[in-house]
């Protein structure tokens, strides 16, 4: 399994096998949808009637969990009898239900009807998270993905217990989210992307439905609305918020940097007091991302005066800010999130220090390790090369709680590994970055320090090659591992 349970024994003279007539027991209507997706799946590849009902079933789901082991814990046991998950909340049944869909054969996530048996062998498992953010994020600036790509993403990485959905949301080259006081940001601000094409952007609507996909699986989305630099769309799309009052051209080029809102003009606020009381208003999870990355053409004096103003403009709306290391150069509102994707640069390091001693916690995505966008090795037709390659050991092989020297572990709020889409731009490509890349990150997010071990992994990482052949994932079939 990945990630690697906190600990699983075997029941050696235990079977389980789903027999025809077998059902799924619910006993709290809360958890209902969990089991109908569990049995919609179910049914289409085992052909099996599969009758969701109350109370105990073949397979039962049951909310009398221990709440000792938090919102995302549970309990699975599988023997001859039938499989039994326990969680005390229905975030906890779907982790549950996550493992119980990975126990199965791999033809069971087929989209067509198979042929048995339907085995799991004995076991018991207790588990529950490392951290409490698990996020990947998606770039549909540079690229724009559409809802229905976005739901798919969403399938692929909540099989690995991802509890965060990062969008980065606005870029130079790209609006994606409707603004209704703003409407040129994505008429006009979101009409290309890289290379010049066409670009698109999200209704309303259309990110509420992304919400609600995630949510079902217990994701939150986190947006993200870069400032002030990475800002060439607003800028282009409206003449006011540049200081000699004309607006740039369209960018669909894949420079960083030259950018920037204007720190002292009062319309850069006005502007994003709207952005961010809009997508909080849209937001149920309880953080916004201002970006802060790379302000390289913003002075750094006027850097230092805009972050706080931004972030609370973003705390106003009854928020968490999150952004990127930059910054915690200045003084940070109370509980913010700093998510660090430095490699082993002493200044970033530096930055992260500073974040955790204003009481910040730390989103870790190591560039050299989390980015999904670098190549795995020289001759890797898509991604990115400069915070090097990044191989799946590589990917796979540190720990959170010792990245960063200074940093005590209890800082530690979680991983990420964003995915920048320079170089992808479609759903295939995006597959090939993500996997095998993204499992590891997951692992290292979820399972106990104790179980990371880069050798057992390699082979439980083979093993996820035929789901992901049942599921059509165009993952990169890395030689150094032992596909099945
Ligand atoms: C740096 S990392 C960026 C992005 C690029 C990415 C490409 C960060 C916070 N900003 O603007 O897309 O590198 O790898």
């Amino acid at each position: 399994m990945i990630p690697q349970p906190t600990a699983q024994q075997a029941l050696p003279d235990e079977t389980f096998t789903l027999p025809t007539d077998a059902t799924i027991g619910v006993d709290d209507p809360s958890a209902r949808p969990i089991a109908d997706r569990l049995a919609a799946q179910l049914r289409t590849s085992t052909g099996f009637a599969l009758p969701v009902q109350e109370g105990a079933g073949t397979i039962t789901l049951s909310t009398k969990g221990p709440a000792a082991l938090g919102t995302e814990g549970y309990e699975l046991r599988a023997d001859g009898s039938g499989v039994t998950i326990t969680a005390a909340t229905d975030e906890g049944l779907f982790r549950g239900v996550t493992s119980l869909r990975q126990l199965l054969p791999a033809k069971a996530e087929s989209s067509t009807q198979q042929d048995g048996p339907w085995e799991i062998a004995g076991t018991t498992i207790s588990d529950a998270p490392r951290y409490g953010y698990r996020g990947v994020m998606l770039d549909v600036t540079r690229h724009f993905f559409t809802v229905d790509q976005v739901k798919h993403f969403i399938d692929l990485v909540s099989l690995y217990k991802i509890n965060r959905l990062h969008l980065h949301l606005s870029d130079d080259q790209g609006w994606r989210i409707q603004v209704d006081s703003w409407p040129r940001l994505t008429e006009y601000g979101g009409s290309l992307q890289v290379g010049g094409g066409r670009g698109g952007s999200y209704s309303k609507a259309e990110y509420a439905e992304i919400v609600r996909y995630a949510a079902e699986r217990f994701i939150t989305v986190v947006p993200e609305i870069d400032t002030p630099g990475h800002t060439n769309a607003a800028l282009a799309s409206y003449p006011e918020l540049n200081p000699d009052g004309v607006a740039p051209k369209l960018y669909t080029e894949t420079e960083v940097g030259f950018s920037s809102l204007t720190v002292a003009l009062d319309r850069t606020y006005e502007f994003l007091d709207d952005v961010f009381r809009e997508v909080a208003e849209q937001t149920p999870g309880d953080v916004v991302h201002l970006g802060g990355d790379e302000a390289h053409s913003t002075p750094h004096s006027d850097y230092l005066t805009f972050v706080p103003k931004a972030a609370e403009l973003v705390v106003k709306q009854g928020k968490t800010v999150m952004g990127w290391h930059e910054i915690a150069d200045g003084p940070l509102p109370a509980g913010t999130v700093v998510q660090y994707w430095g490699t082993e640069d002493e200044k970033a390091q530096a930055l992260a220090v500073k974040a955790v001693e204003q009481g910040a916690t730390l989103v870790l995505s190591p560039a050299n390790r989390a980015y999904l966008d670098m190549k795995y090795h020289a001759e890797t037709p898509l991604g990115l090369d400069w915070a090097g390659l990044v191989s799946v050991e590589q990917a796979y092989d540190w720990n959170p709680a010792t990245l960063i020297p200074g940093v005590p572990s209890s800082a530690i709020r979680g991983v990420e590994a964003p995915l920048w889409t320079e170089t992808l731009d479609d759903l295939e490509k995006v597959e090939f970055m993500v996997f095998p890349r993204l499992p590891g990150i997951a692992e290292l997010g979820w399972s106990p320090e104790s179980a990371l071990d880069w050798t057992t992994y390699k082979d439980r990482l083979a093993e996820q090659g035929p789901r992901w052949e049942v599921l059509g994932v165009n993952f990169y079939r890395a030689p150094e591992i032992d596909w099945r």
